[in-house]
Formats: structure tokens, sequence, C-alpha cells
């Protein structure tokens, strides 16, 4: 399977690089969810040899909404890095994609490091601060089509996001409205308690798998904590806001 590992690898990256989608893997050559890691691992890797920084961790189907929207039942997790951070209220440029949804998230800043299970009770102890934020996900499979092993190989379709205003207050967090919009008009709206039952869930679920994995998340990192509705498809010269209840907003257009 290593040499499977690295070819994988290698192909998720270039396809990434080149805004070029592949066939799923797992149909020819079938892996488990722990090779799909290793994959995903080997992949960021050749992103790290090459200059680019991680600034956090994604969590995946973590809503029904998305699980249902991809056919999945389980929650997955990536990495993200600096390349991948658009401005918020910025201009996003379609030609570094293949085929980019977008979906609205919640985002964690962390303020310890993240080295242990977390139980939900000090769960916020370990968060800064906390923003709107907006994901877009590009699967390297052709058409989104893809297997759990096969989208945790992709690092979960990792691609970019922007992060709106940070706030301090999570007071309203666990049951917070969230309404995203394309050129004005309300295409999603759901709730933040669709996220697990709610957004801090995600942190303790992150932090259990961190440990599974023996990593530790520094403090400062971001955790995106996983869409609160389905997923929307990007096309050129769309602007695209999320608003979250008590959080404010962020946005970006398309060029
Ligand atoms: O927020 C999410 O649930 C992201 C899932 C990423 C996988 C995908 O839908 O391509």
């Amino acid at each position: 399977m290593n040499a499977d590992i690295a070819r994988i690898a290698t192909a998720l990256d270039q396809a990434a690089r080149r805004a070029e989608a592949l066939a799923q893997f797992s149909v020819e050559t079938p892996f488990s969810l722990d090779d799909a890691y290793r994959i995903q691992r080997a992949a960021m890797q050749r992103r790290y040899d090459d200059g680019e920084r991680s600034i956090g961790i994604k969590l995946g189907f973590t809503s029904r909404a998305k699980m249902i929207q991809m056919g999945v039942d389980s929650l997955i997790w990536g990495w993200l890095t600096d390349a991948m951070l658009e401005e918020d209220g910025g201009l996003v440029d379609l030609a570094r994609y293949i085929h980019p949804r977008v979906e609205p998230e919640v985002c964690f800043l962390t303020r310890r490091d993240i080295d242990r299970p977390l139980t939900l009770l000090e769960a916020a102890d370990f968060v800064e601060a906390v923003a709107p934020a907006l994901e877009i996900i590009d699967s390297r499979y052709q058409a989104f089509k893809f297997s759990l092993e096969d989208v945790v190989a992709d690092n979960c379709s990792s691609s970019g996001l922007t992060v709106g205003p940070w706030s301090r207050d999570f007071s309203g967090l666990a049951n917070a409205g969230v309404v995203m919009r394309l050129d004005g008009r309300a295409v999603q709206v759901g709730s933040t308690a669709a996220i697990l039952g709610q957004p801090l869930r995600s942190l303790v679920q992150a932090s259990r798998l961190l440990h599974d994995a023996e990593r530790v998340l520094p403090a400062g990192s971001l955790v995106m904590v996983g869409a609160a509705t389905a997923a929307e498809a990007l096309r050129p010269g769309v602007h695209v806001s999320v608003e979250i209840q008590g959080l404010g907003e962020s946005s970006f257009s398309v060029r």
C-alpha cells in the first residue's frame, strides 16, 4: 500500500495545483480510512515542502444537510494552509479552482494548544474568538464523486476560505441564524444548531480526532467547524455572503 499512498498523494497534489479533476481512486484501488488519512498527510507534506504553512483544521460532514448532500455518514477532518486564505470582502479568482462550491461556516480561533480530548464544558475555554466564515470546497474528483476514503485522501476538498470579523461573545452561538446569499438572494438558510447540535461540539470532536492522530493543534489556529447547510456552486461574477446572527458577515466576489 505504501507505493499506492505515495502515488495517490502525488496525483491529488498535482490535481490541486493544476486545477484539474481526477477519477476517484477507491473504486480501482480500495483503501482503508486510516490509509486515506496517510494519503492526506503525504499530500499535505508536499505543500509544506513547497513553503505552505498550516493555519488550522476543518471538520466536514458535521451537519445532516452536508451528509445528505454528499451521501456520506461520518465526520471527517483536514488541514487548512495560508495559501487557502482568501481576503474577506475581496475577489476570488475562479481560475484557481476546478468546480468550486461555497458553504457557510463558523470559524474558531484557538486560545490554547489543543493537546488532549476536550469535554463540551471546557471547550469554550480553548477559544479566543469566533467569526462568520465561508468555505470554498473544490473536490479534486470529477463531478464531486467520491467515497468517504477518497474525500479524506483529498484533504476533505479543502481549497479556500474567508473569515469575517472576530467576536469574543459566544453567548448566542449554540443556535444562531445562518443565511448565505448569492447576489443578495438568500439561497441557504439554517442555524448553527445544525452543526452537531452546537458548534462547540465540533471543537470537542476535533480534539478527539487530533488526539487519535497523535497531533497537537497550536494556540492561534483556525478551526472551521463544518457547514451549517448544503453547499452552492460558484459562478463567475457572483457575490457571496454569509450572515450569522450575533456575529456579522463574511463575503467575497468571484472574478
Ligand atoms: O463542511 C463540510 O461538511 C465540508 C465537507 C467537505 C467535503 C465536500 O463536500 O466536498
